[in-house]
């Protein structure tokens, strides 16, 4: 047994037991009132999903394990001085709560270099059947369903299992399915974007830096900005789209590809992980409206009314849970000021955050007119030179598996039951309100 595995099972198994007690000694405790409201728009701030490896506080923004992604910048272990923290180190924080050391971190881009030699021929054959112009995200939730033949839970399982073991074969699973999300990734940017010139990935490099490295990106400043994307876009808590379909997918027992693939559905949608899309749709279809490369703040409120007077959104702002200025926008931006402080794409982004908010926050509704992730993500690959940003959603997907993956472990070492809310019909709440 491998020492991750140790570790999983030193802090796990106790919590474990906390939860079940909880569950059955003090299962009659009233945690919350729920209001009609909160049921008939989307159950914002209903508390009824346990989850452990990050916290969203809507004025502060997100935490990992307690810690905030300026200290995880300093804290996590790094590729080389001055860089970006790996995304392994994320993985194995959110994994056992705990800070890794160097040897950690390097420990698990071993692992997920060798466990991504593997995957079978079929899952190439799968993508290569759909056309190349399937949407990437098409072609990457395909390929992920196409690995599950290789599902070692569902193997696991059929043997006949203690229920208290579904965690050891979901971790192996997890760690399969993660290592080679790069792979497929890459494939699919260089299917689509550059003509199928595959590129074989470099043994010494960690995780993100081969992606980009497969995407056809060497330089380091690239690299960097991959494994930043890759830590800020990992998790964000368990009641987003992505976390919460991956987990009631996975309550079922399904196996850890089933259930991220559920989640990976939810990630497309122009709402969620899409809206990176999205905003550089709009970006640039203002850009060529107004017929200007950088247009000016004037320019850019002019624009944002039209677009809310044809009943549109703004790609990129609003949240909700959060109320101020997502943290990974603005790390992100310093990012950016760092490396490409002459970048148009980013004064574009600078002189919309100048504008938006205010006039987001006039119209009276928006509950939080600040800029979430998705507002420079992908300004910020396109100014590094990944431009064809079709392949953006893809890139927040490989991300989201940390930890959304991560959350799938612990729900089996919890032992949390299969997930079934009650519904009612209109009468029901009809009858609540008092109207006939
Ligand atoms: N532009 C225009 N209108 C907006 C808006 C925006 N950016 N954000 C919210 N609104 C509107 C909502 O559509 C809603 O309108 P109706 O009452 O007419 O239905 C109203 O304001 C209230 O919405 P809210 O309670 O403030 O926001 P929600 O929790 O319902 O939705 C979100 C949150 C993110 C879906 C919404 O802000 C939005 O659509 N933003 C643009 C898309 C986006 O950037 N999504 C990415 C989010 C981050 C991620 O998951 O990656």
């Amino acid at each position: 047994m491998d020492h991750i595995k140790r570790k999983i099972i030193e802090v796990g198994l106790p919590t474990a037991k906390i939860v079940r007690k909880l569950a059955k000694k003090h299962g009659d405790v009233v945690t919350q009132e729920v209001t009609m409201g909160q049921v008939l728009t989307g159950m914002k701030g209903v508390v009824s999903l346990l989850t452990c490896t990050s916290k969203l506080d809507p004025e502060e923004g997100i935490r990992f394990r307690g810690y905030s992604l300026p200290e995880l910048q300093e804290l996590l272990p790094k590729m080389h001085e001055g860089g970006e923290p790996l995304p392994e180190a994320i993985f194995y924080l959110m994994l056992t709560g705990e800070l890794p050391s160097e040897s950690d971190a390097k420990y698990i881009s071993e692992q997920w270099a060798l466990r991504a030699r593997d995957i079978p021929s079929h899952v190439f054959d799968v993508i290569n059947a759909l056309p190349k112009d399937a949407h990437p995200m098409i072609q990457f939730n395909s390929a992920i369903l196409a690995m599950s033949t290789e599902s070692k839970f569902r193997k696991a399982y059929l043997t006949g299992m203690n229920k208290k073991d579904y965690w050891d074969p979901t971790y192996e699973g997890v760690m399969d399915l993660i290592s080679r999300l790069p792979r497929i990734a890459a494939y699919i940017y260089r299917r689509v974007f550059h003509d199928g010139k595959q590129i074989e990935p470099d043994s010494s490099l960690d995780w993100a830096g081969n992606l980009a490295h497969m995407m056809g990106y060497d330089d380091e400043m690239t690299k960097d900005l991959m494994r930043l994307y890759m830590v800020i876009h990992s998790d964000h808590e368990g009641g987003n789209v992505s976390a919460h379909a991956t987990h009631l997918v996975g309550s079922a027992l399904s196996n850890p590809y089933y259930s991220f693939s559920a989640g990976m559905n939810g990630l497309a949608g122009p709402l969620h992980g899409m809206a990176n899309q999205e905003v550089m749709h709009w970006i640039n279809k203002m850009k060529r409206d107004i017929g200007v490369e950088v247009p000016s703040k004037e320019q850019i409120k002019e624009y944002t009314k039209q677009t809310l007077a044809k009943g549109q959104v703004i790609p990129g702002y609003g949240h909700a849970v959060l109320r101020k200025t997502d943290p990974r926008f603005t790390v992100q931006l310093d990012f950016a000021k760092k490396h490409m402080p002459d970048s148009p794409y980013m004064e574009v982004v600078s002189n919309i955050y100048d504008v938006v908010p205010e006039i987001l926050g006039s119209i009276g509704k928006i509950k939080n007119p600040w800029p979430n992730v998705d507002a420079i993500s992908g300004s910020l690959l396109t100014s590094a030179g990944i431009k064809d940003f079709n392949i953006y959603t893809v890139l927040f997907g490989v991300s989201r598996s940390l930890g959304v993956l991560t959350q799938l472990i612990w729900d089996r070492l919890y032992g949390l039951p299969i997930e079934r809310p009650k519904s009612q019909s209109l009468d029901y709440f009809k009858e609540k309100a008092g109207i006939k």
